[in-house]
């Protein structure tokens, strides 16, 4: 049921910045969980959901998305292409910045990538627990300088210091909307959402640049036995007949490998023996139907 309770909102947030600015740390102190792992590999896949935000009156879906980085090979210009479509679709761009560091080339190319969409955008600019009041207004207004953002919000991921006032910005900008993921998948099960992007990551790996990025995993069941064993059964939708035949391999020996190579990783960050049971369904156009919504899969 897609329809929204009465004042519920919710929305897709991209998160942009250069390394080591903190994107991995706001996200981790946003949710109080390590779930931002992933973000972490190597760049390969197109937007990862960094964190789902729970609150009784909104849910917000935090993104990566790699491709705002200056590309070094082919596949990051498709990338960028790609990323450049995600910045339009999702509902605010929240761009993170060092507010120990002068504004540099990485943040002047992220300025003009988002110079080119009319999503709304906030500045966070982060680590304040390292920059006095004084030395925090000069930052501030070289980016006001630079760009006309909708909100300015200084922050400390690492203190978590006025992550309640950076949240109250993003919600302005959120639309009435349903809660897309149950709260306690969430909060109880991060693990679920890790899993999918290790799946989807390994098809993405092993198929090259046959399959299109969009190819969505669904977690249709995870079980714990009764011995601690994980029991986890999931389906790859690609969109065409021909790009299953690619996924599954020939007699089936690719998408072997593929559960093979994301068990390995599950168990590794799980702890936990696990058991993968792998399908791959087609799902045709979904891609098409719009959004990055139905680019996780939802109806
Ligand atoms: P990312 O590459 O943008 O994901 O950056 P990380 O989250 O990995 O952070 C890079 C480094 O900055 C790490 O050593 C963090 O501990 C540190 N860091 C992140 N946020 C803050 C903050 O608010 N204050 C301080 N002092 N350090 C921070
Ligand atoms: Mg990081
Ligand atoms: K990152």
């Amino acid at each position: 049921n897609m329809n929204p309770p009465h004042g519920h909102q919710s929305g897709f947030v991209a998160v942009v910045g250069r390394p080591n600015v903190g994107k991995s740390t706001l996200v981790n102190s946003l949710i109080g969980q390590k779930i931002a792992i992933m973000s972490d590999k190597p760049q390969t896949t197109r937007n990862k959901i960094l964190c789902v935000l729970t609150q009784p009156d909104a849910q917000i879906l935090f993104i990566d998305t790699p491709g705002i980085h200056k590309p070094k090979h082919k596949l990051g210009e498709y990338m960028v292409r790609a990323s450049e479509s995600t910045l339009r679709e999702v509902d605010v761009i929240l761009f993170v910045v060092d507010a120990t560091q002068k504004m540099g080339a990485g943040e002047q190319y992220i300025l003009e990538r988002i110079a080119a969409v009319n999503t709304p955008v906030i500045l966070a600019i982060n680590k304040i627990d390292l920059v006095s009041r004084t030395d925090l207004l000069p930052v501030i207004e070289t980016y006001n300088t630079a760009h006309s953002f909708n909100a300015v919000v200084p922050i400390s991921a690492l203190n978590r210091d006025n992550l309640p006032g950076l949240i109250g910005e993003i919600k302005k900008y959120l639309e009435a909307g349903p809660q897309y993921y149950p709260e306690d998948m969430v909060t109880d099960q991060p693990e679920r959402l890790v899993m999918a992007e290790l799946i989807r990551e390994k098809v993405l790996h092993m198929t090259r640049e046959e399959i299109p990025h969009a190819i969505a995993v669904d977690m249709e069941e995870i079980t714990t036995r009764n011995n601690g064993d994980l029991y986890v059964r999931a389906v790859i939708y690609v969109e065409r007949e021909s790009q299953k035949g690619i996924v599954i391999g020939h007699g089936g020996g690719l998408l072997k490998e593929i559960g093979k190579a994301a068990r390995e990783d599950i168990e590794k960050l799980l702890g936990s023996k696990v058991f993968i049971d792998l399908w791959v369904k087609v799902k045709k156009d979904w891609r098409n139907k719009e959004g990055v919504l139905r680019e996780f899969g939802y109806q």
